[in-house]
């Protein structure tokens, strides 16, 4: 049925006669209708995904379900015949703000992959109705927002069903919402986000502030509501049950209508666990099977065999450890189960580090996904190293069966066909439509690696889109940038790990160079975009000093034509989509073994971005298949970095003081010129971090980084040499594809 047909027959009008609001409207109920229609597909085998995840970063779905039903094409033509754009009709959605970084990213990528490749399979989570913050400037401070984001019409579909949970006190009722997830040409799963119909967001005062005690009504407000304080914190692990006890009230619900006796779980459904968030499952399904009558040894035997543990990160302050007594809380009715979980452990192995109760009396989530898990992933090559060797090398010992690595991926329907359709186009102009389905033939491209033409075709695909994103900042957020300048890009979260502040440094030694007469051949803007978490104090420090310096280096009639520095505010899915087609430079800076993978460096890549990087994360795969003559490397390796931890041998003061250009670097950040437009507090807190502390050692790689950034500056001008680098990039992308991702999942963990 063609748009206009749907009109006719629903609204009893045409396109022509609709306004922008109308056919939005009529563009997504015709959506939902198609996807509802694929939603019956038969799957492969008698096994379900469950993939729980606090955070599921699904972008705006207009375009890409568009894409995945296969009729964007028509659509769009469609609307142009009338007169109508629909690009106008794709600003128009709200982007759903359910995630934060590369983490609820991913996920979101996996249920396109999931579906995409025909899998039965489901996401859960919580319909956060204000979503992550929403940043906002102000006196180059990050001031946070709320984020509401559910509007009328939504994606969101009421469904009839509800449980009971009791969370400390309190006894509550759910509410379930789907989000259809629609393959690309093939069948549509669902997004089961959980709610509380009692959750009011009248209860917001000043910014993001509410009372954090009050559960009926603050459950679902926020995703991470601060943590700084302990009602934070309680908030978080009712967040982390209340998610847990109705997806596995869901999934038991869900196998028994589908033949399941319960002593078979393990044979219906499978649970994907997300970063440690959801481990709180495992002791809920095995409550919820003993009081359905399972006894104690083989409810352990059905949970061990249902569930499996992705783990994201190293850094030990983001391995959750709940204390005891906040669980005796939040839910007392886990505690005893968690004990005897901790029991067992301790008879079976007498070594106290691997303990799921510390003599702190903390319980350590990723411990329990471990013991209580049949599968614990790393989400790149490098990082399911460090974990074998370091982190959990003790689990690795006991358990060296349940270890594995999946390289994340990113689903190519959103970061190539929906964001770039002048690069797929030419693409797909080279190498026929194939890549579309299987990402692998876009090495098909080496052909054309000497192809003159084939290159000068290229870099005028790059020109356009960094028009096309000089007109969207212009016209969005009221910035000015040089589309004849290089883009050179660091968007992520903020966090001192990923060493915003040390691409900070390297403006400022630009700031300077060019102060001193030393221009660059091409004029250079840096891009960032970044939220810090709310009671980050040096991450938000971090930003201020960005904020400064782009007001210092813009307003500076002397550089600015050769140097910008630009953060986006509020930098979400929606801003990557425009900024990634248009960029050249791909910063992935992060302290060598410290970034467990980075996704935002293989989307960059896709793009024809070419990337300079550390040794780190899944950049280490990217470096074995672009060559090092198509990345830039530098720094420290993860060896060498760890060793520094182990001796405690890194000292910034020792970097400061040996090196007058350090040292000039570094006090710029307290300069009168920076002191005249920031805030002394905060810009003195830094200098004196960076000094003092630095614990993700910004000055150990200083000197080599802007080196080889300069080298990346130099090598851009020559136009052929850097296209070819570009087309190399792209060739190699299609290994990272989440379909090749999710595809090992299945082979070795799900097997559905
Ligand atoms: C969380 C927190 C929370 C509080 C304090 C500091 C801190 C530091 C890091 C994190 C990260 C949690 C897990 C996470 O988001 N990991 C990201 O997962 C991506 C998908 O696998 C991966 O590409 C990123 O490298 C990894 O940082």
């Amino acid at each position: 049925m063609t748009l206009n047909e749907y009109t006719t027959a629903h609204l009893g009008r045409s396109i022509e006669k609709l306004s922008d609001r109308e056919l939005y409207e009529a563009l997504l109920s015709m959506i939902r209708d198609a996807a509802q229609a694929k939603t019956d597909a038969a799957c492969p085998g008698k096994k379900k995904l469950y993939y729980i995840s606090a955070e599921f970063l699904v972008g705006r779905l207009i375009s890409n379900n568009l894409i995945n039903l296969g009729i964007y094409d028509s659509v769009r033509d469609e609307l142009a015949a009338a007169g109508r754009d629909i690009s106008r009709l794709e600003e128009m959605e709200p982007e759903p703000s359910l995630g934060n970084g590369g983490l609820g990213r991913l996920a979101a990528c996996f249920l396109d992959s999931i579906a995409t490749m025909g899998l039965c399979g489901d996401g859960i989570g919580l319909n956060y109705h204000l979503g992550l913050f929403k940043q906002v400037f102000e006196n180059n401070l990050q001031r946070e927002m709320p984020n509401p984001w559910i509007d009328s019409p939504t994606w969101l579909t009421k469904r009839d069903i509800s449980y009971t949970v009791r969370l400390g006190n309190l006894t509550v009722r759910s509410s379930l919402y789907d989000i259809a997830i629609i393959g690309y040409e093939n069948r549509t799963n669902q997004l089961h986000l959980f709610d509380l119909d009692s959750v009011d967001e009248g209860i917001v005062t000043e910014g993001i502030s509410f009372d954090k005690n009050d559960i009926e009504k603050n459950l679902t407000l926020f995703l991470y509501p601060d943590d700084s304080d302990e009602a934070g914190r309680l908030l978080r692990i009712f967040q982390q049950y209340f998610m847990v006890s109705n997806a596995a009230q869901y999934i038991l619900d869900e196998c028994a209508s589908r033949g399941c006796t319960l002593h078979d779980l393990y044979d219906y459904a499978v649970i994907q666990i997300n970063d440690t968030h959801p481990a709180m499952v495992i002791p809920e399904l095995i409550r919820l099977l003993t009081e359905r009558g399972i006894g104690w040894d083989e409810a352990v035997d059905i949970v061990t065999k249902t569930c499996a543990y992705t783990n994201h990160t190293i850094l030990a302050e983001a391995l959750e450890k709940w204390p005891v007594r906040y669980l005796k809380k939040v839910v007392p009715q886990l505690v005893p189960i968690i004990e005897i979980l901790d029991d067992r452990v301790r008879r079976r192995f007498h070594d106290e580090s691997l303990a799921v109760i510390d003599r702190e009396d903390r319980v350590h989530m990723a411990h329990i996904a471990i013991h209580y898990g049949f599968s614990v992933n790393g989400v790149a090559y490098l990082h399911t190293e460090i974990l074998k060797s370091t982190e959990l090398n003790r689990f690795y010992r006991v358990y060296p069966e349940k270890f594995n690595n999946k390289t994340n991926g990113i689903t190519f329907r959103r970061w190539l066909l929906h964001c770039n359709p002048l690069l797929t186009d030419w693409i797909a102009s080279r190498i026929g439509d194939g890549f579309k389905r299987d990402a692998r033939e876009l090495t098909k491209l080496t052909a054309f690696l000497d192809d003159e033409r084939a290159l000068k075709e290229l870099l005028a695909v790059k020109q356009q889109n960094r028009e096309a994103l000089k007109q969207y900042l212009r016209e969005n957020l009221a910035i000015e940038i040089d589309a004849a300048s290089i883009l050179d890009v660091q968007i992520k979260r903020l966090h001192e790990y990923k060493r915003q502040q040390l691409n900070a440094l390297c403006v400022i030694r630009k700031y300077l160079e060019i102060k001193a007469g030393r221009l660059p051949k091409c004029p250079i803007t840096v891009i960032f975009g970044a939220k810090a978490a709310p009671a980050y104090v040096i991450a938000r420090d971090i930003i201020h000093l960005i904020l400064c310096l782009s007001q210092l280096v813009n307003g500076d009639a002397q550089v600015s034509p050769y140097l910008k520095v630009i953060m986006v505010e509020n930098y979400n899915v929606t801003l990557a989509e425009k900024l990634i087609p248009a960029c050249d430079i791909s910063e992935q800076i992060s302290l060598a073994s410290k970034e467990a993978s980075g996704t935002g460096n293989m989307k960059l890549m896709l793009n024809g971005a070419v990337t300079l990087g550390t040794l780190d994360g899944a950049n280490v795969e990217i470096a074995q298949l672009v060559g090092m003559d198509n990345i830039y490397i530098f720094g420290e390796t993860s060896e060498q970095v760890i060793a520094h931890y182990v001796k405690g041998d890194y000292r910034p003061g020792a970097f400061y003081e040996k090196d007058p250009v350090i040292r000039e670097t570094v006090d710029f950040i307290v300069s009168p010129q920076m002191l005249r437009i920031g805030r002394e507090e905060n810009l003195r807190r830094l200098h004196g971090e960076l000094l003092g502390r630095d614990w993700f050692m910004t000055l150990l790689d200083f000197e080599e980084y802007v080196r080889t950034r300069e080298r990346a500056y130099e090598d851009f001008n020559d136009r052929m040499g850097w296209a070819r680098k570009m087309l190399v990039n792209i060739s190699h992308a299609g290994y990272f594809s989440s379909d090749r991702t999710v595809g090992e999942y299945n082979r070795d963990i799900w097997r559905l």
